[in-house]
């Protein structure tokens, strides 16, 4: 298992004070510095490892950082402190940009990030919660971390806890059946200690998911699975931070947070080939350069 990083844990901690003293326009600022932070980190490590999911990583960037920067409440000393919040990355194979997010907030040394998917390294290509701090459940066939975000849910009302749940799938993960049985059980059982985020880039692994298996009208689909359903722009941290507010209907909370696979990176932005694709050499100077 991976060590704490303390230094890492009070520059969180620092990060948070700020944050919570901040006016909405220095907040902003504040996430947009360790998301960028975050997105160099994400091509520096692809790069390393030769391997990687970039377009969704840097999709998701901003909807991570506002969760472990501002939102949820955890201390990543404590990676398994009672009654903590949980998050889960459903859409597994963007591990590089839950364990940059991780690293940056101390759960482990961000030097570790160099061995991405090295042998003998814990940080695979999808995330294991018994190798790396802070990961809530193992997760990489897609469709199965909502069905265990509803058990966690679950399990936190049956405990009296007020623990909330979050979890992140893609769009195209949307496909998988297994999320829509998901949403029934949350919905029976007024699992307003849930938020399913939806990360819409409307790109999948090999095309459009319009094109593909189409999702549209998907606010109205969550809605009729009973859920309380918030629409908004998942590259906005105001609006990413009001959205991640308790439910106030008793209904779980959907999120569709609309964003860009790619985001930042002009050239992998909303580009179909890019969701697994491996920066040359030339590409990365240039993606830094953008980042700077
Ligand atoms: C059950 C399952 N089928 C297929 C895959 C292979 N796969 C990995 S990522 C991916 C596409 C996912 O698209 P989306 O959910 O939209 O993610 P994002 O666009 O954020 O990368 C697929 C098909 C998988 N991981 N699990
Ligand atoms: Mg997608």
């Amino acid at each position: 298992m991976l060590a704490t990083d303390l230094e890492q844990v009070e520059v969180w901690r620092a990060l948070r004070a700020q944050l919570e003293d901040a006016s909405a326009a220095d907040r902003d600022a504040l996430l947009a510095e360790k998301a960028r932070l975050t997105r160099r980190s994400i091509i520096t490590m692809i790069s390393t490892a030769g391997q990687g999911h970039v377009g969704g990583d840097l999709s998701v960037t901003d909807i991570l950082t506002t969760l472990y920067a501002y939102t949820l409440r955890i201390d990543p000393a404590n990676p398994t402190l009672a009654g903590r919040d949980r998050f889960i990355l459903s859409k597994g194979h963007c591990a590089g940009a839950l364990y940059t997010t991780l690293a940056h907030s101390g759960y482990f040394e961000p030097a570790e990030l160099n061995t991405f998917m090295a042998p003998l390294s814990s940080l695979n290509g999808h995330p294991n919660r018994n190798k790396v701090p802070g990961v809530e459940t193992n997760t990489g066939p897609l469709g199965h971390g909502l069905p265990v975000a509803v058990g966690q849910a679950m399990a936190a009302k049956l405990s009296k806890n007020d623990a909330r749940i979050f979890v992140v799938m893609g769009d195209g993960e949307m496909q998988e059946g297994s999320n829509w049985e998901a949403l029934m059980t949350a919905s029976q059982y007024k699992l307003d200690n849930l938020v399913a985020i939806v990360d819409r880039n409307r790109l999948q692994q090999g095309g459009r998911t319009e094109d593909t298996n189409a999702l549209d009208p998907l606010d109205e689909r969550l809605a009729s699975f009973g859920c309380e359903v918030r629409v908004i722009d998942g590259h906005s941290y105001a609006e990413l931070v009001e959205a991640f507010a308790p439910s106030t209907t008793g209904k779980p909370v959907a999120i569709i947070a609309n964003t860009v696979k790619g985001k930042g990176v002009s050239f992998i932005e909303d580009r179909v080939e890019w969701h697994h694709k491996v920066p040359s050499a030339e590409q990365v100077l240039l993606a830094l350069q953008e980042l700077s």
